[in-house]
């Protein structure tokens, strides 16, 4: 597989509804889709930093100055075997995983193509369907949170997880279970709490969710471990997990019971599918993540979501959850027994509206291997 060049762009797209985190309220997304034109044809994927660098350090300006000025000019040119191998040229650049991920992702996409094959069988899955949760964010009122959740039940989603911070968790959590008591439910904090709520985090338990997720710090996985040892519930860790060292180390510590993986924070599915497995041997169930993905970027998610370890329903839901109109052709879409159903095609088995995206795009730049 020949990389002659490589397409990096930026797409605006609003989203349908806005989405709110214990870090802020993001209302559209800045998008980055890289296209890497290969001997085989065209491989794409997406970068899912953030706007701002809240989630995790990197964020869209970071993303494309690392692609351009380091990631791009090491694979130029080159011929690789797999996708598998572009880990080991990107190895000199410390950090920027959603940068790495965007072009080695890409890579297995064009690898996928060329060996005529569906993306999800050469990642190693074995699923034929998937199942899915949603992720809801802080609303204006509980009023409007418990609408959400009443919608996404109707529509089938077999996981609810909802976002909290210090003000927006127990009180909203008691209005759930007073509706609905045996829902799957979770929640997710984004490190908006500390090791002295330790008590306060203890309450959360009589509301038995299937998870906490990431209730402290990202770079600390100790203090997880410390506050695992207080709690009933299983924590889960998005953050914190950014390589399968960082899994080991938190499944030996006792970290946490549950694993989210997106395959942007680790750097790559080549990555992800390591901690895919360090977990399964662990018998550590897994799920894929989001981060609010355009198809593309969903598409990849899915994918990977086939691998047999995935064995928890993911953030991973319909384009019509987040796009007036997603940029793949068909749309990922989910049945009303909240399942998505997987592509026997070639590639993502989703195709790329290439004229759409090239409306939506407010930058773009090709790079090309440099003329000896
Ligand atoms: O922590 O899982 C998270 C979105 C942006 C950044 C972080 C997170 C999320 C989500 C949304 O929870 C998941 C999705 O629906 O894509
Ligand atoms: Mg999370």
């Amino acid at each position: 597989m020949k990389i002659e060049a490589i397409t990096l762009r930026e797409i605006h797209m609003p989203l349908v509804h806005f989405f709110e985190t214990s870090f802020g309220r993001t209302s559209g997304r800045r998008i980055l889709l890289l296209t890497a034109h290969c001997d085989g044809g065209d491989g794409w994927a997406e970068c899912v930093a953030g706007e701002d660098p809240y989630y995790c350090s990197e964020w869209t300006e970071s993303a494309w100055l690392t692609i351009t000025r380091y990631l791009a000019p090491a694979v130029l040119g080159r011929s690789l075997e797999s996708a598998r191998d572009c880990g080991a040229l990107f190895s000199r650049v410390r950090g920027h995983r959603m940068a790495k991920a965007a072009l080695e992702n890409a890579l297995w996409d064009a690898e996928a193509k060329q060996k005529n094959v569906p993306l999800w069988k050469l990642l190693g899955g074995s699923r034929t369907e998937i199942a899915c949760g949603v992720s809801i964010g802080i609303q204006d009122s509980v009023e409007q949170l418990l609408n959400k959740i009443e919608t996404e039940l109707a529509a089938g989603y077999r996981r609810i997880k909802v976002k909290v911070k210090p003000g927006w968790d127990v009180n909203v959590l008691e209005k759930i279970r007073a509706r609905w008591a045996d829902i799957t439910l979770s929640c997710d904090a984004n490190s908006a709490y500390t090791l002295d709520q330790v008590e306060h985090l203890r309450s959360f338990d009589q509301f038995h969710l299937l998870m906490i997720e990431q209730p402290l710090w990202d770079d600390d996985i100790f203090y997880h471990a410390r506050l695992q040892k207080e709690l009933r519930t299983a924590i889960c860790l998005d953050e914190s997990i950014v390589s399968a060292r960082t899994a080991a180390i938190a499944l030996e510590t006792g970290a946490c019971r549950i694993i989210n993986i997106k395959v942007g924070r680790v750097g790559g599915f080549t990555e992800a599918k390591k901690i895919h497995d360090i977990c399964h041997a662990q018998k550590i169930p897994v799920w894929c993540g989001g981060m609010l993905e355009s198809g593309i970027g969903r598409a990849h998610n899915i994918a990977l979501s086939t691998l047999e370890n995935f064995s928890l329903p993911g953030d991973v839901s319909a384009s019509k959850r987040y796009w007036k109109e997603d940029i793949i052709d068909p749309e990922v879409q989910v049945s009303p027994q909240g399942m998505i159903v997987i592509s026997e095609q070639p590639g993502t088995g989703y195709c790329v509206k290439e004229d759409l995206i090239e409306k939506l795009t407010v930058r773009k730049e090709t790079l090309r291997a440099s003329a000896v």
